[in-house]
């Protein structure tokens, strides 16, 4: 039975303050982090439920709100192999998150244990980790009562990013079986990469010194822990790594404020000179935006898009170098939010998947590949090697010395990804891995195509609900002749494209088009709005 006695002392201690409607929603749970203690207390308890429904497998928590303002916080589950929680207990989360009294979080809980016949019996293991937010803290403090109360068994993985926890989730649960991942600590994830990196460019002429901006976030601290693992087979200089000043994080830099703003952090402009390469993390450290400024100051940006197909386009030779083109297939999965140009550059190479807006659409279709890369344009993604692949990989006996060679970066880079989820400095190993090899600077990387101009703008609706979408987010099929006037609207734009989709994380409509020339890409997304409004 549930330890109602404990469950009931301990959620007295954390009531739900009124009048807040909690949503477990693509993000996890994210709002002002003052309101979140009743949320964490409670994911406690349903992270030991997960465990226990799942066979005392290890769960995971992470506590952050991402690339948000420093005052919000938010968390996460991490399900057994690293991957975000099962769809349908996104519903249960929000459920229990709602409960107004004890009585009724009991309630919750109760119809919870019934419906999704947990095994109470069963043990509860659970690791969880936070990010540096201020609040962050004391939100721990709520969800280890919520463990408390249930007599989880837990682990502490401390002021860590959101890749290094799914990191350690995947290995905790392999740990002594043939699909070991790796040391569960973070000193072997530091190593398990570091390592691969160093193989994947022994031989290769060093790159030029690499800036990181940190956003003053958790991958400040992480990334100078992997730049003295790197020692000197990348030189790295990190900033933004103001991680114990009020108000610094996220703020004017980070990947998100690359993205949105299409401009270089103004914290960067005194270091990085014409041409060199430099990056942005977010706050968690699970996205990564690469950029240049050219001799003329104008800022480059290369994005998600531009990412996968930098790496999609490598790992195609690669297979091909390994002679295994046919038997290994690479396919590549983006959202509508891709650009354009990135969507043509790679179809004609190969096969490209569009799924909605969210990370677990985009890691599900990338599992049908072998080899499925994934990236949404912000920065967040990774590329997914089936079991089946790797253990081709492993067991093929090479023709050529050639042959072994690929073969072995291929087997370096599974070592190197991080395959439970977007990992922003795993993926930029990967990006110095492919520059290394293919003697690129930034400017030959951008050149690979040339983006579409374009434009995304939010649009406030008295209700985003009203909105919905069919094709992969790209066409609306309500409000009903909506669609019909957008499609009007873009026959008339050379290269047009524009779509509507209610936003998974804000109250808002999110509004996106393109067009040859950027001016028309603005004015069209700006019609476009007008027809939403
Ligand atoms: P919404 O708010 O549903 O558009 C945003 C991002 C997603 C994804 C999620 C989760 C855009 C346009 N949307 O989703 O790509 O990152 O947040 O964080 O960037
Ligand atoms: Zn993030």
């Amino acid at each position: 039975a549930l330890p109602v006695d404990a469950i009931s002392e301990l959620s007295n201690l954390h009531p739900k303050p009124e009048h807040i409607h909690f949503q477990y929603g693509t993000a996890g749970f994210r709002t002002l982090g003052s309101t979140l203690d009743s949320v964490l207390f409670r994911v406690g308890i349903l992270a030991a439920l997960r465990s226990k429904k799942l066979d005392g497998k290890v769960i995971g928590v992470m506590v952050t709100a991402s690339h948000n303002p420093e005052p919000d916080n938010g968390v996460k589950l991490v399900d057994p192999r690293g991957e975000m929680l099962e769809n349908s207990w996104e519903a249960h989360a929000t459920h229990v998150a709602a409960a107004p009294t004890t009585a009724a979080l009991i309630e919750s809980l109760s119809h919870l244990v019934k419906h999704a016949k947990i095994d109470l019996s069963k043990p509860a293991r659970v690791v969880y980790a936070r990010d540096t937010r201020p609040s962050g803290a004391s939100l721990v403090k709520a969800l280890e009562d919520g463990l408390k109360a249930m007599g989880a068994e837990t682990r502490d993985a401390g002021v860590t990013t959101t890749p290094i926890l799914h990191y350690l989730v995947r290995c905790m649960n392999t740990k002594g079986t043939k699909e070991e991942y790796g040391d569960d600590s973070e000193e072997g994830y530091m190593a398990k990469l570091s390592g691969a990196f160093k193989k994947l460019v022994t031989g290769k002429s060093a790159l030029p010194p690499l800036i990181i901006d940190c956003a003053n976030g958790v991958g400040a601290l992480a990334a100078t822990v992997l730049a003295s693992h790197l020692g000197e087979t990348l030189h790295i200089i990190t900033l933004n790594d103001s991680t114990t000043t009020p108000g610094a994080l996220n703020n004017a830099c980070g990947a998100d404020y690359v993205k949105t703003t299409q401009r270089l952090p103004p914290s960067l402009a005194s270091y990085i000179q014409p041409g060199q390469r430099a990056c942005s993390l977010d706050g968690d450290a699970d996205r990564l935006m690469y950029y240049y400024a050219d001799e003329r100051g104008v800022f480059h940006m290369l994005d998600g898009d531009k990412i996968a197909a930098l790496v999609a386009a490598f790992i195609v030779e690669l297979v091909k170098g390994a002679g295994l083109e046919g038997e290994i297939n690479v396919g590549v999965v983006q959202t509508a939010y891709a650009n354009g140009a990135s969507t043509k550059y790679l179809s004609e190479r190969l096969p490209v998947k569009c799924v909605p807006t969210g990370v677990k659409h985009l890691h599900h279709a990338a599992e049908h590949y072998d080899v499925g890369v994934y990236f949404e344009a912000n920065g967040h993604g990774t590329v997914l090697f089936s079991p089946e692949t790797q253990e081709r990989l492993s067991s093929h006996s090479p023709q050529t010395p050639a042959q072994s060679t690929a073969i072995n970066h291929l087997l370096n880079l599974i070592s190197l990804i991080n395959q439970t989820v977007g990992d922003a400095l795993s993926d930029m190993l990967l990006v110095e891995t492919v520059l290394a090899h293919k003697s690129y600077t930034a400017v030959e990387w951008d050149s690979l195509y040339a983006d579409m101009p374009n434009r995304l703008v939010k649009v406030v609706v008295k209700d985003r609900n009203i909105f919905k979408t069919e094709d992969a987010e790209r066409r609306l099929v309500s409000p009903v002749g909506l669609q019909g006037k957008i499609d009007e609207l873009v026959r008339r734009y050379e290269g047009g494209r524009s779509f509507v989709r209610p936003s998974g994380t804000e109250d808002v409509v999110r509004v996106y088009a393109e067009a040859v020339v950027k001016t028309q890409a603005d004015e069209l997304a700006f019609r476009v709005a007008g027809l939403v409004y």
